[in-house]
């Protein structure tokens, strides 16, 4: 979904130092990952991201700074990477090979964690590589106000994890303390509006490629992380990136149209994010309770034991309206489309990502050959633009983790 938000700041010059009180505060939480920490420029702040890490079960290295992360930097080896740029936020940008590097980590599934200033320097030319990946839209427009508010939007059981609908903190500052986005791109998560000002991107994140990132609004500072909540907040956070790595990919092998018409395209078509679409239009159905586009796409999983599983498709309806996309996935134990692992979302002209998760065991999703089936189907909820409205595909495939 892309988000609006309405008011606007209007703080345009560049964020300058500050200083800033160290304070501690951690607790812990599981799965393990193996962090790779870009310098702040203030070696104290490192230290208490990685005291903040370690105490979440995480290994971590206080690497180079982001303006020196120029493509040599090996992340062989490391789950995800924290991309800070608030102490030394100015100093110069960050190399093309190393946003190349970062952009294909992250496709190839690897995780991404950001905080401010990252998004805001992209309005001043920094990162036009990298910034594809960053769930929130950039803007120039920050606060200088200590108070951060947080009100939950999009739900999720990790990034929830142990905190209110709403809070506050008292944050950090770097010449600012907040960037103040108004957008997500389409597909991103709010995880949390900011509210001090308005209503604004405060939290968001989203799968990119087959990895995951998250970013804050946010300067991370001595703070944040010393408040309760604000620390839960980067370790819920950090643990979300974590459980979407890791991810092979699976892509289609064959696809069956159940009802409706192929219009244009095949099975190719679905392999890869490129616009080259599978067109499944509606045909003649008698009874308005069948969605008439029902299509079944399959694929082989070399993994046959998942510890998770989700089907992702990427697509929009070729005609204006109100229809719905429902995913489902077959369970092999049941020899029949899960009731449960299923999920309904209303889709319109624009391309978005959807997916449906598997409920545990993953396993049941796949068959004993490393067979995965996952399933599509489109209703219309409303007037359309046409009575033989169609919908286009640009990629299905499955997100599988050993
Ligand atoms: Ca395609």
């Amino acid at each position: 979904m892309t988000f609006y938000y309405g008011l606007s700041m209007n703080c345009i010059t560049s964020p300058r130092n500050l200083a800033a009180v160290f304070v501690l505060a951690c607790s812990a939480l599981a799965f393990g990952g193996h962090i790779y920490v870009t310098a702040s420029g203030n070696p104290a702040l490192d230290s208490t991201v990685q005291a903040t890490l370690a105490a979440a079960g995480h290994m971590s290295v206080t690497g180079v700074p982001f303006y020196q992360f120029d493509g040599t930097v090996s992340l062989s080896g490391f789950n995800a990477v924290y991309l800070q740029q608030n102490y030394n936020q100015n100093v110069a940008q960050m190399p093309l090979a190393g946003q190349q590097q970062l952009l294909a980590y992250v496709n190839a599934g690897g995780g991404l964690m950001v905080s401010e200033w990252a998004l805001y320097y992209t309005t001043f030319g920094h990162c036009q590589t990298l910034k594809q990946v960053f769930p929130s839209v950039e803007t120039s427009n920050y606060s200088s106000l200590p108070l951060i508010s947080f009100q939950k939007v999009d739900a999720d059981l990790t990034i929830n994890s142990g905190l209110p609908d709403t809070f506050q903190i008292s944050g950090d500052s770097v010449g600012g303390y907040e960037a103040l986005p108004t957008l997500v791109r389409p597909g991103a998560k709010v995880f949390y509006l900011s509210t001090t000002s308005g209503n604004f991107v405060g939290h968001s994140g989203w799968d990119f490629g087959i990895g995951r990132v998250a970013q804050f609004s946010q300067v991370i500072g001595f703070n944040f992380l010393a408040d309760a909540e604000g620390s839960r907040l980067f370790r819920n956070t950090l643990q979300w990136v974590l459980n979407g790595t890791g991810n092979a990919q699976v892509n289609a092998t064959d696809v069956t149209v159940r009802l409706g018409r192929v219009n244009a395209g095949s099975v190719a078509d679905i392999n890869a994010l490129d616009g080259q679409v599978f067109q499944v239009c509606k045909f003649i159905v008698p009874n308005q309770q069948v969605a008439p586009v029902t299509v079944e796409v399959g694929g082989t999983s070399s993994v046959i034991v998942p510890s998770q599983l989700k089907f992702r498709t990427y697509g929009r309806m070729s005609t204006t309206g109100l229809f719905s996309l429902t995913l489902d996935l077959y369970d092999w134990t049941i020899g029949a489309f899960s009731t449960t692992a299923v999920m309904t979302k209303n889709v319109n002209n624009t391309f978005r990502f959807a997916e449906v998760v598997a409920d545990a065991p993953a396993s049941r999703f796949v068959s004993g050959s490393g067979r995965v089936v996952g399933r599509y189907r489109v209703h219309q909820t409303g007037p359309a633009g046409a009575a033989l409205w169609c919908y286009e595909l640009d990629q299905a495939n499955w997100l599988i983790r050993p």
